[in-house]
């Protein structure tokens, strides 16, 4: 995940380094100097030499350490000169041109890699900076977007469970989403995860539209030993979650994990079922299942699910390696928080997502 996009990424960096070239000498010689733009360089330049045409002229200092000062001001002005030497906001309007371009074949939506690279246009031209400074200011640009974009409100499930055992109600966590995006996996992964962490669980079996789809579950429910309510194929999937919740409450079970039918945009009857099974529900928790490799499709897939109410995101399938960028566009688009990374096709392959590792990830 993300490889694509980082590699794309280096090399742009590389290309606006490359337009300063000429102030890697200004590191070797004074790296812990920061760069000034040109006119603020002169002006601290001109004021030191005042200063010390005046030192000298109040105190005779020894020949030894007049030599010295001069080797020491000869240095100075070579930083400067390799200093100034300005980025070009031609050459720096191309190499961000070809950024954006990457970041938008990497499914980075357009208005994130906009900002992204008008701000390090801001930073950058016509400024005199290292190469080093390059590399900085282009990392820390992209590094800030990304995390605004993902820094959403947190969807605290443990504590949701906590709160309602506490007033003795199972906490209902349904899952939506697309045909194929992996509802049913990461359900009996969450299952397995709950389980482990002291939580009781009990299945829905609500998908009883596609053929094999409650057999699947059960394969889980016998495997996990997590419990099952089932109905048959063709019946009201919101009437199968609704008896499930009821079990919960009579058996004193924690988590009622409800699997639905998957379903697009393009059905409509389908998405009014979705939102009659979340009316007579009230899940307290709808979690959105999509493929990270989807692309920009997750993004629209978002929009039409959000109808129905979606509180968190599983992003499945992120042990493909694909493009990546999708993934912050549609956190960005719907509001809602990745809760989830689906790391594979094991009960262990579900992991909780973390910002700054995702970012580490990218650069
Ligand atoms: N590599 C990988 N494969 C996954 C992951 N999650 C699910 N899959 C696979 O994706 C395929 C579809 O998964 P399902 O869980 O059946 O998807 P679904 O959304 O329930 O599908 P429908 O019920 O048909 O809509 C299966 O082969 C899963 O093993 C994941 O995180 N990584
Ligand atoms: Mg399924």
């Amino acid at each position: 995940m993300f490889g694509r996009l980082k590699k794309k990424l280096n090399e742009a960096i590389n290309k606006v380094s490359d337009t300063v070239t000429d102030t890697d000498t200004a590191e070797q010689i004074e790296p812990a100097e920061p760069a000034q733009p040109e006119e603020q360089l002169q002006v601290q330049q001109d004021t030191k030499e005042q200063q010390e045409t005046e030192q000298d002229k109040k105190q005779e200092k020894p020949k030894k350490e007049k030599i010295s000062r001069s080797i020491s001001k000869t240095l100075k002005s070579a930083v400067k000169v390799v200093s100034e030497k300005k980025i070009d906001a031609d050459v720096l309007s191309d190499a961000l041109w070809e950024l954006e371009l990457v970041l938008l074949e990497n499914n980075v939506a357009s208005e994130m890699s906009e900002a992204i690279c008008d701000e390090i246009k801001e930073r950058l031209a016509g400024k005199s900076v290292s190469r080093f400074e390059v590399k900085n200011i282009i990392e820390e640009t992209f590094k800030k977007n990304v995390r605004e974009s993902l820094e959403i409100e947190p969807l605290d499930i443990y504590n949701i469970i906590e709160t309602n055992k506490e007033q003795k109600t199972p906490t209902l966590i349904m899952f939506l989403g697309f045909n194929g995006a992996g509802k049913t996996t990461n359900l009996a992964k969450l299952g397995h995860h709950l389980k482990d962490k002291g939580y009781s669980c009990v299945f829905a079996a609500g998908d009883t539209f596609r053929a094999a789809a409650i057999h699947q579950l059960e394969v889980h429910s016998e495997t996990l030993k997590i419990p099952m309510i089932k109905h048959d194929y063709g019946s009201d999937a919101a009437a199968v979650i609704f008896d499930a919740v009821k079990h919960a409450k009579a058996k004193g079970i924690d988590v009622v994990l409800a699997d639905t039918a998957g379903r697009t945009h393009m059905n409509k009857n389908l998405l009014e079922e979705l939102k009659k099974i979340v009316k007579v529900n009230q899940p307290d928790i709808n979690i959105l299942v999509v493929e990270s490799i989807a692309g920009n499709d997750i993004v629209e897939q978002g929009r039409v699910f959000s109808e129905a109410g979606v509180d968190g995101i599983i992003l499945s399938k992120w042990d493909v390696d694909q493009k990546g960028g999708a993934a912050l566009s549609l956190t960005k688009a719907i509001g809602k928080p990745i809760v989830f990374l689906g790391t594979g096709q094991e009960y262990k392959d579900l992991k909780e997502f973390n910002i700054e590792e995702v970012i580490d990830n990218i650069i």
